[in-house]
């Protein structure tokens, strides 16, 4: 009985052990074994290019030997805040998360902060200015991919031109930075007008709820400007159901270049779309890395990314990796 007891006390302690003498006050906190240990907090699996944002992370730490605790916030702020503090406690070697939206994370940051655990924003970033609360921003800038949805749509409307736009997430920074970015290009015509704007979530039933009640709302639509494919498959629905052909009655522009959306650009269903690399996963491994053993990593990591037409689309898909 006594073995046994000690036995499992042993291990309880052994492992206790294990985790405390390697987690005392957090930062280079690993599993013992020297493994670094990564919390990282995902927004949710609203859309295709979460998915492949998430495979791409869980890939490329397995391949970097990196131990991954994963949490899907399904979109909600508390869950993350709380996924964050449960990474703290368990000390960690280094956080990494996608907000969900730009403002609320000084608080939790500020916690890991003091536990000494660095924290590395990806995909999306925030709006503070306590730019120490985190060591780094690994992603797309926004504003630029909308300037490019804007440039297209300048280059290639004539006349009078109705826009109704499908916006992300609320107080995403996609969101906001993607819609910034088309207004300054499309100021340039006067012609182009947003004649209804409406978040549908970054979801396909989202842009096909609002897309729906924009098609019963507006007389004219000749362009729907969706921040992500997604939302831009969901108003491919609801415009079919009007009777009406997408990709020529109205035309669509959206953001991301996901399999399911280059599919509908290349059918013709989709006009134009703008590159989001979700592929963050072997760029944040190495930063990780750094962050863990005390080396300097730049402030902000753009991701490379392009644009397709229909064409290019055509070309694009056999080796499209998601
Ligand atoms: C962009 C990412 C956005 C995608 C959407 O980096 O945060 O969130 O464009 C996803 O598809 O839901």
């Amino acid at each position: 009985m006594l073995k046994k007891i000690t036995t499992v006390a042993g291990v309880v302690l052994l492992s206790a052990l294990t985790a405390c003498g390697s987690g005392g006050g957090g930062g280079t906190a690993s599993s013992g074994s020297g493994t670094i240990t990564m919390g990282f907090a995902q927004v949710g699996a609203e859309s295709g290019w979460r998915t492949a944002n998430t495979k791409s992370i869980q890939d490329e730490a397995k391949a970097a030997g990196i131990e991954l605790k994963f949490s899907d916030a399904q979109q909600k702020q508390e869950n993350q805040i709380k996924a964050i503090r449960s990474y703290i406690q368990q000390k960690v070697s280094v956080i990494a998360f996608s907000p969900v939206v730009e403002t609320g994370w000084d608080t939790v940051l500020l916690e890991a902060k003091r536990a000494n655990i660095p924290v590395i924003l990806t995909d999306r970033s925030i709006d503070s200015d306590d730019t120490s609360l985190y060591k780094t921003f690994l992603g797309s800038d926004f504003v630029e991919e909308g300037r490019r949805a804007g440039d297209w749509l300048v280059a290639n409307a004539s006349g009078p031109t109705n826009v109704v736009e499908l916006q992300g997430t609320t107080g995403a920074a996609p969101a906001i930075d993607r819609k910034k970015g088309f207004e300054e290009k499309i100021a340039s015509k006067p012609d182009i007008k947003v004649v209804a704007s409406q978040t549908g979530d970054f979801t396909r039933s989202g842009g096909k709820q609002v897309m729906e009640a924009f098609l019963k709302s507006q007389p004219k639509i000749d362009v729907v400007y969706a921040h992500n494919d997604d939302m831009g498959l969901g108003a491919i629905e609801a415009i079919k159901a009007a009777g009406k052909v997408p990709g020529k009655d109205i035309k669509i522009i959206t953001v991301d270049a996901v399999k399911d959306g280059m599919q509908a650009l290349a059918n013709g269903e989709i006009n134009f779309i703008v590159e989001c690399n979700p592929l963050l996963g072997k760029q944040l491994m190495e930063l990780a890395k750094k962050v863990v053993a005390g080396e300097e990593v730049p402030n902000r990591v753009v991701t490379e990314e392009g644009t397709f037409t229909q064409e290019q689309a055509k070309a694009a898909l056999p080796q499209r990796q998601y």
